[in-house]
């Protein structure tokens, strides 16, 4: 496509959706327009020191075509990353992941139909499922559709309602799943953290079950940097995976935050595990590297979890008033 000159960001103040737009701010000449319906897990903060001729925030549903209609048929371009995002929270509550993940990409679809627009969703590796601890295989771009929980499935029917858009109506759009994102500003219910922040206040990370679990971390620079790579040359219908081979156990990763916050490796907690627990997700992202020339900056976990674990505690302020009320739905159901 010539040169981005502006886009839709749906989801924009969330955790990656906001590193997304700070990538186009810094790498592109683009205006970008934020639309976010501002959720408990929405950082308007995380957009604030941007130039404000170069953002725009508008606050509204995904999922409400009055407030998507005009705001596609303006820009022309669209990043969709608007979701409820959270396993745990679609285990006890999956109305909104049904609303905001399906209808919300349906309506944000027929708007891109109308309009001729160009859209890329951001999808997640979830929608493969998960693969036994003792399988050397990696999810490809050819790995069948698996979804274990109320999000990831879904996710999976948002992922099968923009492949039918392609081909039945012809809309421009390309589809990218990625693995679990570390970094700053994301909301203290995910695992990095929380363990971060328990750790701060001076408790003891809280491991599902036997922390076994593999998770593949990316850097949501690097996420980023994919994205923008994938809208900017990208071949329209097609589908990539987004990875930067960072496999870990869960106990792996807790024991790197350990030691990195000068705490012995085994002063952790296991408690409750999480129902349906996927044990291994992990990537292969040869296509966007191999396609699209994409390479991850972060190359060592290590030095990006220090890096996580400085922000943090730096940042207690922004993180500090989420934190209490997160960790008393948590106590309440004994994780
Ligand atoms: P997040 O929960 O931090 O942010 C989601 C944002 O969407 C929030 O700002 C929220 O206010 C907004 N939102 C929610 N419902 C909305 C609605 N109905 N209308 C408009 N805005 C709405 O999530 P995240 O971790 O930044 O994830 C962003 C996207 O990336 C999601 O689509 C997620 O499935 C996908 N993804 C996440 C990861 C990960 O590790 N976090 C990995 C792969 C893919
Ligand atoms: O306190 C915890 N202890 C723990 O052991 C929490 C919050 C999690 N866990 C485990 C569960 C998982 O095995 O850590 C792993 C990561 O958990 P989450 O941060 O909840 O992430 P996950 O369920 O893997 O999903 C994430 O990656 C894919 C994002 O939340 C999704 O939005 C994304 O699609």
């Amino acid at each position: 496509m010539p040169g981005l000159q502006s886009v839709l960001v749906t989801g924009g103040a969330g955790f990656i959706g906001s590193a997304f737009v700070r990538h186009v701010v810094e790498h592109t000449p683009a205006h970008v327009t934020v639309l976010d319906k501002l959720t408990y897990a929405a950082s308007p903060a995380a957009l604030a020191d941007l130039p404000s001729e170069r953002v725009d925030l508008v606050e509204g549903d995904v999922a409400d075509p009055e407030v998507v209609e005009p705001l596609v048929a303006e820009h022309g371009t669209v990043v969709h990353l608007a979701a409820e995002s959270h396993n745990d929270n679609s285990l006890d509550d999956p109305e909104p992941f049904i609303r905001t993940n399906v209808v919300g990409t349906y309506v944000l679809l027929e708007a891109v139909r109308k309009a001729d627009a160009r859209l890329h969703h951001v999808s997640t590796d979830e929608v493969y499922g998960d693969l036994a601890l003792d399988d050397p295989k990696r999810f490809t771009e050819d790995t069948p559709y698996r979804p274990s929980s109320p999000y990831s499935a879904a996710k999976a029917g948002s992922d099968h309602l923009v492949r039918a858009w392609v081909r039945s109506f012809g809309v421009r759009a390309t589809i990218s799943n990625c693995s679990n994102n570390y970094g700053p500003w994301q909301h203290v219910e995910k695992f990095i953290p929380r363990q971060i922040t328990e750790v701060l206040e001076g408790r003891r990370p809280r491991v599902y079950g036997n922390g076994r679990q593999v998770r593949d971390w990316i850097h949501t620079d690097d996420h980023s940097s994919a994205l923008l790579a994938i809208l900017e040359r990208g071949r329209i219908g097609e589908t990539y995976l987004v990875g930067a081979d960072g496999e870990r156990t869960n106990l792996e990763i807790v024991r790197s935050l350990l030691r990195i916050m000068g705490r012995p490796e085994h002063d952790y907690e296991l408690v409750a595990d999480r129902a349906g627990h996927d044990q291994r997700y992990a990537i292969e992202s040869g296509k966007l590297r191999l396609e699209l020339g994409w390479q991850p900056r972060y190359a060592d976990l290590e030095q990006g979890l220090a890096d996580t674990v400085a922000w943090y505690t730096e940042h207690r302020e922004w993180w500090a008033p989420q934190k209490a009320a997160t960790e008393a739905a948590y106590a309440a159901k004994g994780m």
